[in-house]
């Protein structure tokens, strides 16, 4: 398929590779020049990348981008044309998603919400799980694409479901990890060696695929970023403003989003998220201790 692919970050750069790797005629753009896809045509503007484009798959860091690369200048709204599908992996606002998409709709173009999970490896070696909202028919026009960048797809519903399931998804991993790590903290100032726990953790019902996943970088204490804490602290921010809409309370997350606020305070935005547990230790006048530490 033609697909143009804006937005080469962590995620967008893997993404965009699979695409080209799997025999698709891909045009890539990215906001700061300089960044290429081997085997991509590269375009100056959203707008001259998606012209001609079957497909516009847009991976932006938040909201303000994906409206900028659809709607600002030298955007992709001029070029629209009947029969289009506009896919977007970013992780952004449920709402706006559905206004980007009724205002697309009035082009004849088709808008599939499609956030993932499964981090830098997951897009690297083409192994992603997409979360998607919108039509049918149009979910399976793009099952190629899928295909070339993930092991999976869930269809949650229309338009605007799939980022409303991310932002469900991500406020338990922010909460399973918070969890986590204020019970290394705690069990540390008292004294229990926290390798011991986690292997406890391991083989009991308290275990899951955070904590399996994020021990190991704890416990060597290594906060280089899988997911930076800056978008992590974004979809925090993301799931409160919807919570808000929907008139929900959420106050577990609300309390987890202060130290965010805390640990960005602290200059841990571009480290992990598992750079929160710092705080904890921080406050506890504690260091949790692995293998190597
Ligand atoms: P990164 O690695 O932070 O990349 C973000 C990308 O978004 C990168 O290409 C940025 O371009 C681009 N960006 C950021 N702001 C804008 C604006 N205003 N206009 C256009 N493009 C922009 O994030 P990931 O790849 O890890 O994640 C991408 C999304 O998937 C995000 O929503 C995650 O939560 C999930 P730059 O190179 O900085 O010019």
């Amino acid at each position: 398929m033609r697909v143009a692919f804006l937005g080469l970050g962590i995620m967008g750069q893997a993404m965009a590779t699979n695409l080209v790797k799997a025999g698709h005629e891909v045009t890539v753009w990215n906001r700061t020049p300089g960044k290429m896809v081997e085997g991509a045509g590269i375009a100056p503007t959203p707008g001259a990348g998606a012209q001609g484009a079957e497909v516009v798959w847009m991976c932006v860091s938040d909201t303000a981008a994906v409206e900028r690369v659809l709607f600002g200048p030298e955007g992709v709204e001029p070029v629209l044309a009947e029969g289009m599908i506009i896919a977007d992996s970013s992780t952004i606002s449920p709402s706006a998603t559905v206004k980007f998409a009724e205002r697309v709709r009035a082009r004849g173009v088709a808008y599939v919400d499609a956030p993932m999970t499964g981090s830098k490896i997951g897009a690297a070696n083409g192994s992603l799980i997409f979360m998607v909202g919108g039509e049918e028919a149009n979910i399976d026009r793009l099952s190629p694409l899928f295909a070339a960048m993930g092991k999976k797809i869930f269809r949650m519903g229309e338009t605007g479901k799939g980022q409303a399931t991310k932002l469900a998804m991500n406020l338990q991993i922010a909460l399973i990890f918070e969890g986590f790590a204020e019970a290394l903290t705690l069990a540390t100032k008292l004294g229990v060696d926290p390798k011991q726990l986690v292997s406890l953790i391991e083989a009991t019902m308290v275990r899951s695929g955070v904590v399996e996943y994020k021990a190991p970088f704890v416990l060597h204490r290594d906060f280089t970023p899988n997911f930076p804490l800056r978008l992590m602290h974004k979809d925090i921010l993301l799931t409160l403003e919807a919570a808000k809409e929907a008139r929900v309370k959420l106050p577990a997350l609300e309390t987890v989003e202060e130290i965010y606020e805390l640990a960005t305070e602290e200059g841990h935005r571009d480290l992990d998220y598992a750079a929160t547990l710092t705080l904890l230790e921080k406050w506890a006048g504690v260091q949790v201790k692995g293998e190597a530490a």
